[in-house]
């Protein structure tokens, strides 16, 4: 297959856009879309600092490559949950430790960057004194399986990171196989709670709420994937030995199907469902939540007192 700009050796094709690429137009492909993709749902501005959460697979390095590239000032957040399975962890922080320090040689931008970036690395049982799976067993919850826990402290400290570094936005790498697969759990359980709240950009509703935002939205996985190898950054190829069995991988597994029998299925699942929330086609509930400042860290919880993540540490 060839490039359709250059005629050069094409290393994607991307069916739904009905264009071959080689190397080096999908780097500059890649990287123009996730741009257009920012300004196109107004995630942010030349000037604002971000933060990106990293985890050392993927989606996260190349979306923090791809915003150094675009001359962003983005910083990355990395959060230690001590799963010490195969050494999960620690591996996943050297993957992002590497790519810090060749990133700065990797990333001449396209605009000039006001300062170099850094990385915040916190440590969840050097922090508060248990790691994610022994903070799962002492509470007892999930049954053996820590991401309930897990969902609720990373959610607990991207959003305290983000608000003492005074940034912008929190930028997280999830693309748009993880976003149709949780549109299509909440669709087939008529989720209209979490059908209302999904969308590339949520806002900061409250005062110490961080704005969260997911630039890679409209890229299949299999893109962020071609850019990561295509550009040469070392990823973590494991997943977290608990995503295992996970429900979303079987709801991808699907969608994964209905895209070889329909190109493009996945795209305008998600973008059509996008659309017609923004007319206002679909009547979801909007949201009616109180929320206010937990005792202990004060971020905004609808528990009364303290909020979810303190009481874990009670
Ligand atoms: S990191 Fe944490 Fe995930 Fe691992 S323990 Fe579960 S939630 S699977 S994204
Ligand atoms: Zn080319
Ligand atoms: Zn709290």
């Amino acid at each position: 297959m060839k490039c359709k700009k250059c005629g050069g050796v094409a290393v994607i094709n991307m069916r739904h856009h009905r264009l071959a690429l080689c190397a080096d137009h999908y780097l500059d492909w890649f990287v123009t879309y996730t741009q257009r993709t920012i300004e196109k749902f107004r995630m942010f501005g030349s000037g604002d600092r971000l933060l990106v959460a990293v985890s050392g697979g993927k989606d996260s390095l190349a979306l923090w490559d791809v915003l150094l590239r675009l001359g962003y000032q983005a910083d990355g957040l990395y959060i230690k949950l001590g799963i010490e399975h195969q050494g999960y962890s620690d591996r996943s922080l050297d993957y992002v430790q590497r790519f810090l320090e060749t990133s700065e040689a990797a990333n001449p931008p396209r605009a000039p960057r006001p300062t170099q970036h850094v990385l915040h690395v916190v440590d969840i049982k050097g922090t508060y004194g248990e790691s994610i799976p022994e903070l799962a067993r002492r509470t007892g919850r999930g049954r053996g399986k820590p991401c309930s826990v897990c969902g609720l402290v990373k959610r607990h400290v991207m959003n305290r990171v983000a608000q003492e570094g005074g940034y912008a936005a929190l930028a997280t790498g999830h693309n748009l196989d993880d976003e149709a697969a949780v549109l299509l759990q909440n669709t087939l359980r008529w989720q209209t709670g979490y059908l209302a709240r999904q969308a590339p950009v949520l806002e900061a509703t409250q005062p110490g709420l961080s704005r969260k935002v997911k630039p890679f939205c409209r890229l299949y996985e299999r893109e962020t994937a071609a850019y990561a190898l295509v550009r040469g950054i070392d990823y973590i190829y494991d997943e977290c030995p608990h995503a295992s069995g996970a429900t979303t991988i079987f709801h991808k597994e699907l969608l994964n199907r209905l895209e070889g029998r329909s190109p493009g299925a996945k795209h305008s699942f998600y973008l059509d469902f996008l659309r017609a929330k923004k007319k206002g086609q679909l009547l979801l509930p909007a949201e009616e939540v109180e929320l206010h400042p937990c005792e202990k860290c004060g971020q905004p919880t609808t528990a009364p007192g303290l909020c979810a993540f303190c009481r874990l540490w009670q």
